[in-house]
């Protein structure tokens, strides 16, 4: 028995705002769990110091499953990404202590290794295709095995994915959300080009992947799927939004263009269909959004059944926490795929000292007891929240689309 003895929420924005939820127990030791959701960050900041820390104080730290289960159901209000981000930031950090307490780093308490390391994919991105390509020959020299590809696209002043800054992608841009204007068809020409482009110069070894980042209709992404398989990709990203799940029966009608879906996703249900009518190929759900290790473990043993990978979502907007989280996790789940790896910057990295460490294309969590991640608060407070939003995005004639 460890009762909590303390919990508050400490937001800090260093290049970006994180939320990070630290607990106490009684014999002070302290976990963290990270609660960021990207442009709605103080909405989940107040769910936890309004309404979960108060119910947290007193209760035995070691009782992971059922402080899940009060948070869930106690609600009365379930599911949605408020929710399940502030129940993962709870859950994380008392499997952060657990792990202390028993002096073994989190992949020994999730049944140990089942490999030697986490296989990643960073992101080349560039204006145009040359420069898309360049950037992936040198993610390629660093000695990653995988290697996700955007590029601009002619005629659109911006798209999803390509930032300014070569190494760093961060949506959230401005203080209130830039608008960015969208042409499938001209998006549709381009990606088959950049994919001939990347195989001829990356050859028949590097695993290329593409976030199409909701934007197509079923029809459109079973065409895309189809005019990639000669440059047979990983994966497909996010092709549709799943709101439907059932879009994705016409998507696998026309390709065998594998498919990747989960990022927005918080609990088992968004993807219950997916998974059971093996619809996609890959899932993406991940720590932070989708109910902490406790969950994603759930979901994870669900899409084993149904052949259905891991490919936990890894972008700058997850905090390290998440990313040392999602490592234990990736390097113990049986049906791992793969981890995305966007790198945050040496900035947020000071605040977020961390045991992780890459090597050949691949992470590894470190041999720290617990998630093996700290949180620098001095040098956090240096960095106040700033409000930032995603961009929205526009057609041609102006009517409101997808992000
Ligand atoms: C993207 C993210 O990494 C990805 O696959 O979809 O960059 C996503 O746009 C951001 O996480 C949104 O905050
Ligand atoms: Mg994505």
């Amino acid at each position: 028995m460890s009762k909590i003895r303390s919990a508050r929420v400490i937001v800090t924005c260093p290049g970006r705002n994180f939320v990070t939820l630290k607990i106490e127990t009684e014999d002070g030791v302290t976990g963290l769990g990270d609660a960021t959701l990207n442009g709605r960050e103080l909405a989940v900041a107040s769910y936890l110091t309004d309404h979960v820390i108060p119910c947290l104080i007193g209760r035995d730290a070691h009782r992971i499953e059922d402080i899940w289960q009060y948070l869930y159901r106690g609600a009365y209000w379930r599911r949605g990404p408020v929710t399940m981000s502030a129940i993962a930031a709870v859950d994380m950090a008392l499997w952060d202590i657990k792990g202390k307490v028993a002096g073994l780093p989190l992949y020994q308490l999730l049944g140990g290794a089942s490999r030697d390391a986490v296989m990643v994919y960073g992101h080349a991105n560039g204006e145009s295709i040359d420069d898309t390509i360049a950037a992936a020959l040198e993610y390629k020299q660093q000695g990653y095995k995988a290697i996700r590809l955007q590029s601009g696209v002619p005629g659109l002043s911006s798209t999803y994915g390509v930032s300014k800054d070569k190494l760093f992608y961060e949506p959230a841009d401005s203080d209130l959300p830039t608008e960015n204007l969208w042409s499938t068809e001209r998006y549709m020409r381009v990606v088959p080009d950049l994919f001939a482009a990347a195989r001829e110069a990356l050859g028949p070894d590097v695993h290329l992947l593409h976030d199409v980042h909701h934007r197509l209709t079923p029809i459109e992404a079973g065409r895309l799927g189809k005019d990639l398989e000669p440059y047979r990709p990983f994966w497909m990203e996010d092709a549709v939004v799943a709101d439907n799940q059932d879009s994705f029966r016409l998507i696998r009608q026309h390709t065998t263009t594998r498919l990747a879906v989960g990022e927005i996703f918080n609990s088992v249900w968004d993807a219950k269909q997916l998974i059971q009518e093996q619809l996609i190929d890959y899932i993406r759900a991940t720590v932070v959004h989708a109910g902490g290790i406790t969950h994603l473990r759930r979901i994870a043993s669900f899409a084993d059944m149904y052949n259905v990978r891991t490919g936990c979502h890894g972008a700058t907007d997850l905090s390290p926490v998440t990313m040392a989280a999602a490592l234990h996790f990736d390097l113990s789940v049986p049906n791992f795929g793969i981890q995305e790896y966007m790198r945050h910057t040496d900035e947020t990295d000071a605040v977020f000292p961390h045991a992780y460490s890459f090597k050949d294309g691949s992470l590894h969590p470190g041999e720290a007891p617990g998630l093996g991640v700290d949180i620098d608060e001095e040098r956090a407070a240096r960095h106040p929240y700033s409000r930032a939003y995603l961009p929205v995005n526009r057609l041609e004639d102006g009517s409101m689309f997808n992000w």
